[in-house]
């Protein structure tokens, strides 16, 4: 090594020494789809937006999941006939099925991941898999993911048409 190269390297060292760790690439997504309106869409309590299936009730929307997620919170409308909620990831931490807690009223910071949703409901499972029976198979989504509501999906005469849902993600160890 001569003195050019030893003082390029001594620079390069100090200057990098200290600067910020880049952040590993997100290399999970959540594939989640609402009949009729994925609302409104939040993981850990920050909003996404730019949705652009959010209305459409058979084409999920597909968006990156960092690991750090611990709470994914969706609000979503029905407007007409049946109503579901389907989501699925890639990396295996995200099923909808009955652990999703729902609930029919407005809470103020209900999409935060220290919100106590423990009084909320357990979802209803309309149809266990995403199979193409009953409704659709929707595409991009696990089939393993149960169709999931409350059980009064059709129900336009209360508020089950619009419901809040959470998902507090149990990565438990592998
Ligand atoms: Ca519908």
């Amino acid at each position: 090594m001569n003195e050019l190269s030893g003082l390029i390297c001594a620079v390069y060292s100090v200057c990098s020494w200290g600067a910020p760790t880049p952040a590993p690439p997100v290399d999970n997504n959540l594939t989640i789809n609402i009949d009729d309106h994925l609302t409104e869409l939040y993981l850990d309590g920050v909003r996404v937006t730019n949705l652009p299936y959010a209305d459409d009730w058979i084409n999920p929307d597909s968006i990156p999941l960092p690991d750090s997620t611990k709470v994914i919170a969706v609000y979503g409308e029905n407007v007409q006939d049946g109503a579901l909620l389907v989501a699925s990831d890639l990396g295996g931490w995200v099923l909808s099925d009955h652990l999703w807690k729902y609930n029919t009223k407005f809470f103020k910071n209900w999409m935060n991941v220290d919100f106590d949703d423990s009084a909320w409901n357990l979802s209803y499972i309309l149809r266990t898999c995403n199979d193409g029976y009953s409704w659709t198979r929707f595409p991009g989504i696990s089939r393993f993911a149960s169709l999931i509501w409350s059980p009064n999906c059709f129900d336009f005469d209360t508020n089950d048409n619009k419901l809040y849902f959470r998902l507090r993600i149990n990565r438990g160890r592998c």
